[in-house]
């Protein structure tokens, strides 16, 4: 690696980062850089000798070739909402897109948007919303994750079944390369067939191959009405047989299907104010159905009719079907704050899965089983979007136990079963989150050696120094 981090050779590429990019763009402040070098979870501390800041694409430019002639590594920065340790720099020069934060189209007859990559979600969410259309991409942090660490990261969340992921909500992108050379791929075409689809690239790449400045985003029509209803139920085969139902008994309609254990609505009523279960069933698990439907009128027969043939069958326990935009909304802060919630409630070995949709009742029972039997004490927080196959299946260290201890070594035995089950469904070791640091020698042994090969030659490729957020996925 190409990464000359003496200080004389710092304080230089500092200097000339000033000069370049002007006040505003450079930060060697502790306070301003401390909450950069945290994750969220606070689960890591890193570090860096300079925050970067660039309010254009040409800083972007301007910061990486000088990074580049210095021999110095980088690492890109977003809402710095990740859960897999990929945006934390340890010692790289970190540079943060916020200020990049303009709407640089809207082309409602295309049906696209080109924002910049430090547009934080809910604002992508809402330019969408007053241009008569929707953006779909829905998550927990969407009020700080930034449209670039959502391409970075190939972001998922609640409305994947039916939207896709940011992979496929993305027409085009503009990149900065390591070597400071901008790539515009801000095409918004549905159809392109020249060559490779270079964009996709750096989709998911966590910021190894480039940086990603401003993307072309897909819009859809808007729903004229959400039909939102809250399930009670005995196990996650009748939550996978609900969904099968009710994707069939509703043309496609279903745009969120959750599941939430019993012990997540604990952890939720415990942490989060003012929440209530909508339901007093004492059953084990809850779902979370969303239906969006273009029109109105026999919009609610259309819920009612699946949750009436689910309740004569004993699919379901019981059901509500949300009255109101406030219980609408209540529906959704249980689902989006069990991640708070856990975080309150203390460390977990996180396991952001995905298997195919039709093995989700057998990981889950069997997982459960495993980390139970692996380590006697511990609690499953099981949770998630049942629809995409992504399970949240994150374990709690048993009462009294050192948690940094069970997180970082202790509970690493059921990390591995439960991988070893993922894998042996057909499944992925990560879902939705990425591999930053915390899963990547994980993955070069899960993949198979072509794999690793073809992933290893484009890095190669496109980052030869290896300066690009280096150690992070491969
Ligand atoms: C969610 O679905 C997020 O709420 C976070 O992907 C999951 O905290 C987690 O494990
Ligand atoms: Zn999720």
């Amino acid at each position: 690696m190409a990464d000359d981090i003496s200080s004389s050779n710092i304080a230089d590429l500092i200097g000339k980062l000033g000069a370049a990019l002007g006040p505003k763009g450079v930060s060697t402040d502790p306070h301003e850089i401390e909450p950069h070098v945290r994750d969220w979870r606070g689960r890591w501390k890193g570090s860096t000798p300079v925050l970067v800041k660039p309010g254009s694409t040409e800083d972007v430019a301007k910061a990486m070739a000088l990074c580049a002639e210095h021999g110095v590594a980088v690492t890109p920065q977003g809402g710095n909402s990740g859960m897999v340790n990929g945006g934390v720099p340890y010692g790289e020069v970190l540079v943060s897109l916020k200020r990049m934060n303009r709407v640089r189209e809207v082309d409602v007859l295309n049906d696209a948007m080109t924002l910049e990559a430090g547009v934080i979600l809910t604002r992508a969410q809402d330019i969408a919303d007053e241009n008569g259309r929707l953006f779909p991409l829905s998550l927990g942090a969407e009020g700080v994750a930034t449209i670039g660490g959502l391409i970075s990261t190939n972001a998922g969340g609640v409305a994947v079944l039916r939207y896709g992921m940011m992979r496929d909500l993305v027409l085009g992108i503009e990149a900065v390369l390591p070597d400071g050379r901008v790539w515009n791929g801000l095409r918004g075409l549905r159809k392109d067939n020249t060559g490779y689809d270079l964009k996709q690239l750096f989709i998911g790449a966590e910021g190894t191959l480039g940086l990603v400045t401003a993307a072309t985003l897909k819009l859809f029509p808007k729903p004229a009405v959400k039909e939102t209803a809250w399930v009670a139920l005995s196990s996650p085969k009748h939550a996978v047989d609900l969904l099968a139902r009710a994707k069939a008994a509703s043309g496609g309609a279903v745009t969120g299907f959750e599941i939430v254990s019993a012990f997540c609505m604990s952890l939720v009523l415990k942490h989060i104010p003012d929440v209530r279960d909508p339901l007093t069933s004492p059953a084990p698990w809850r779902v979370l159905i969303e239906l969006s439907l273009p029109r109105a009128d026999g919009a609610r027969e259309i819920m009612e009719s699946i949750l009436a043939d689910a309740l004569e069958t004993g699919l379901i326990e019981d059901a509500a079907i949300a009255e109101s935009e406030a219980q609408k909304a209540m529906m959704w802060k249980i689902r989006e704050n069990i991640s708070v919630a856990e975080k309150a409630h203390g460390k977990a070995l996180k396991h952001d899965v995905a298997v195919p949709v039709s093995s989700v009742a057998q990981f889950m029972v069997e997982g459960d089983a495993l980390a139970r039997r692996i380590h006697p004490g511990v609690d499953v927080i099981a949770f998630g979007h049942v629809g995409d196959g992504n399970i949240h299946f994150n374990i709690t260290p048993p009462p009294g136990a050192d948690q940094d201890q069970f997180v970082d070594k202790d509970g690493l035995h059921i990390t591995k079963a439960i991988n070893d089950l993922v894998c042996s469904l057909n499944g992925s070791i990560s879902a939705e989150h990425g591999i930053g640091l915390l899963k990547r020698d994980e993955l070069a042994w899960r993949k198979s050696a072509v794999e690793m090969d073809m992933m290893r030659a484009v890095k190669k490729a496109l980052d030869p120094d290896n300066r690009m957020n280096p150690g992070r996925v491969v």
